[in-house]
């Protein structure tokens, strides 16, 4: 819960955008000929038709609703049409979803940063967009914008019958504050840029447009489908004041149940009533802080600059007589979902050259004749190896260790209810900035070689992630899979540096005796890029420590493009310039060589020694 900049209040301009029940529209474009009739996204199952989990605003209309099951819609829709999801491996198959809404991202993200929250949902800050709009001419001169904007709802705003000019004067009135100038701008950016999505994917969405994200989010979901509505600073104090606390982002679970019963508050508004030192007392200095400033409509929480998730995971549940009972129903499985999140990876690789470093394993299960208390699955985690058939063995070691934690000495019988793989951490391979980018890109994929059960560790259990993820149906099937479009960010790794440690510890092991630790690091690396016939190089096992023969990265990848000469010029720096500040993210017995080498060369002046740390590190003599 972020603590608001004081100097980051009321000049923001944050545009949430959500789309409009986003699986159907995908649908309808793929079938032209549902749009316009009441349409639902099923999750099907042989279970009274299956789960909904997108529903068309026509089908809303008759009362259908995401809760439902096909049957039933029916019966309250006769005629609705459902459109099953795609499935692949015997499980939803959400490619088709998550690449239309990387299509609207592309589009949203050209005004200004640009934050994707989940499959089908983006903040922009459009503070720098809107500002400089204002500083080109005063709005009332503008010409040529989008006549949508005058559209948008602005909250607090009075006078029913003449609504439309009222908007207009809010727009362009020469006595309103800067404030709503700078809203009034972000809204114009707003409705071109929906205008564009239209134009370019065929999918409507809806935008609040605030001061900040919270009221932004709060904002987009006012009025649906393919509209907009701005918050006003003015117009805050009664927005809250009638806004239920469940409604709430992060208020949806305990703390605001707390709130309900302890304090009674109901509204986000009666939270006023409380000083911030009490609220503090109640829940700690920071929740207080944090409930003293949503009472209040303010948020410190940025725009952070990310179009790509921050996790790939997925999922399948196995409900009531499908629970999966033996440890070779689970391997199957996980053998799928393995498969799946290899070829994710993989993808994230290859186009946008980002290295996953953690797999999670997350079950759920239960014990056949426990009476007792249900003890849960543990979450469990270890380094990301890639190679399908790694990622798969790992998964096998993590489900088998966290039964083992699960049934502790008693032998119970088991079952299995869902599963879910994740590959999170994921970071950018590396620009040539920074020694710790560059071993990261160069080797983490294959540096752990083999995920020994030493590797395993306990993963936090997955946080509560905002309004959407509560709403995930418990008993149908691959949620999880949307659960990880929900930007999970789950904190459970060991730090970079103990990675880094681990790595060379394993290269350690394995490397000659007698070199020093960078020269093996590094010769290890360069031995593992080799000419193949045609001209092209190909990294083949770059796993440093147990020689498997599988290439981890394949020629295609990002990785297996490197070449030697691109080696060569990364490391084409002079030992003065480099950055302590770089070397501080190395591990201690790295740093301390790298340091001690640095000052040797600048003592010695000379070029001898190697006038670039390629040169030293690549050197066939031991002076290092
Ligand atoms: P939402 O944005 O929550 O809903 P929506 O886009 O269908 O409708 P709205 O216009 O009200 O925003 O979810 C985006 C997509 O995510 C939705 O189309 C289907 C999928 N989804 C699930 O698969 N399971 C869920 O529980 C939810 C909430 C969404």
């Amino acid at each position: 819960m972020p603590i608001p900049r004081p100097d980051l209040q009321g000049d923001r301009v944050i545009a949430h955008v959500d789309m409009d029940c986003f699986y159907v529209q995908v649908e309808q474009r793929k079938q032209p000929k549902l749009r316009g009739l009441p349409t639902a996204v099923v999750q099907y199952n042989d279970w009274k038709g299956g789960a909904l989990i997108a529903v068309s605003y026509e089908a809303r209309k008759f009362g259908v609703k995401r809760s439902m099951r096909g049957a039933e819609a029916e019966m309250v829709c006769p005629g609705i049409q459902l459109v099953q999801v795609p499935v692949a491996r015997g499980k939803a198959d959400l490619n088709g979803y998550r690449s239309a809404g990387s299509e609207v991202v592309s589009i949203l993200s050209t005004k200004g940063r640009c934050e994707r929250a989940s499959i089908d949902e983006v903040y922009l800050d459009l503070t720098d967009a809107a500002e400089s709009m204002l500083s080109e001419a005063p709005l009332e001169e503008l010409e040529n914008f989008d006549e949508e904007a005058l559209k948008s709802h602005v909250l607090g705003l009075r006078g029913d019958e003449d609504l439309e000019k009222n908007v207009r004067e809010w727009f362009f009135g020469s006595d309103a504050i800067y404030q709503d100038k700078l809203l009034a701008c972000g809204a114009i950016i707003v409705a071109q840029l929906r205008d564009k999505v239209l134009k370019e994917t065929e999918f409507t969405c809806s935008a609040g447009i605030a001061h900040n994200k919270m009221l932004a989010k709060l904002a987009s979901g006012m009025h649906k489908p393919a509209q907009q509505t701005i918050v006003p600073s003015s117009a805050v104090r009664d927005l809250l004041a009638s806004l239920p606390v469940k409604k709430m982002k992060q208020l949806g679970g305990k703390l605001g149940s707390s709130l309900q019963d302890d304090l009674g508050v109901n509204t986000v508004g009666d939270l006023l009533k409380f000083s911030e030192e009490k609220l503090q007392e109640r829940y700690g200095f920071n929740t207080g802080t944090w409930l003293w400033n949503t009472a209040r409509g303010i948020s410190g929480d940025e725009v952070k600059g990310r179009v790509l998730p921050q996790s790939h995971g997925c999922g399948k549940t196995f409900p009531g007589p499908k629970a999966l009972k033996t440890t070779a129903a689970v391997e199957s499985w996980l053998n799928q979902l393995c498969e799946e999140l290899s070829e994710r990876i993989q993808l994230d690789l290859d186009q946008n050259k980002r290295v996953a470093h953690t797999l999670t394993l997350h079950a759920r299960a239960f014990k056949t004749d426990d009476m007792g208390p249900h003890k849960k699955f543990p979450s469990k985690s270890c380094p990301l190896r890639y190679g399908v058939n790694k990622i798969q063995e790992d998964a096998k070691k993590l489900f088998d260790t966290g039964l083992r934690e699960y049934l502790g000495s008693h032998n119970n019988a088991w079952r299995v209810t869902s599963l879910s793989m994740s590959a999170s951490k994921i970071l950018d391979t590396p620009g040539t900035s920074s020694i710790m980018r560059f071993l990261q890109g160069k080797s983490f994929p294959s540096a752990i070689s083999d995920a020994s059960y030493d590797d395993i560790q306990d993963d936090a259990p997955s946080s509560s992630i905002g309004s959407k993820e509560n709403m995930l149906p418990e008993s149908d099937e691959d949620q999880q899979a949307f659960a990880h479009e929900k930007s999970v960010e789950v904190d459970h790794v060991p730090s970079q540096a103990r990675k880094i440690d681990d790595f060379c510890t394993q290269n350690r092991e394995h490397k000659d005796k007698g070199k020093g630790s960078i020269l093996r690091f590094f010769s290890g690396i360069n031995s593992s890029t080799k000419q193949v016939p045609n001209g092209s190089e190909k990294h083949e096992g770059l796993d440093l420590r147990d020689h498997q023969k599988e290439p981890l990265v394949d020629e295609h990848s990002s990785l297996g493009r490197i070449s030697n000469q691109q080696m060569d010029s990364s490391w084409n720096l002079n030992a003065e310039d480099v950055d302590p500040s770089v070397l501080d993210e190395l591990p201690l017995e790295i740093q301390r060589e790298v340091r001690g080498w640095i000052r040797s060369s600048k003592r010695a002046k000379t070029t001898k020694l190697g006038s670039n740390i390629f040169h030293y590190f690549s050197t066939d003599d031991n002076s290092g």
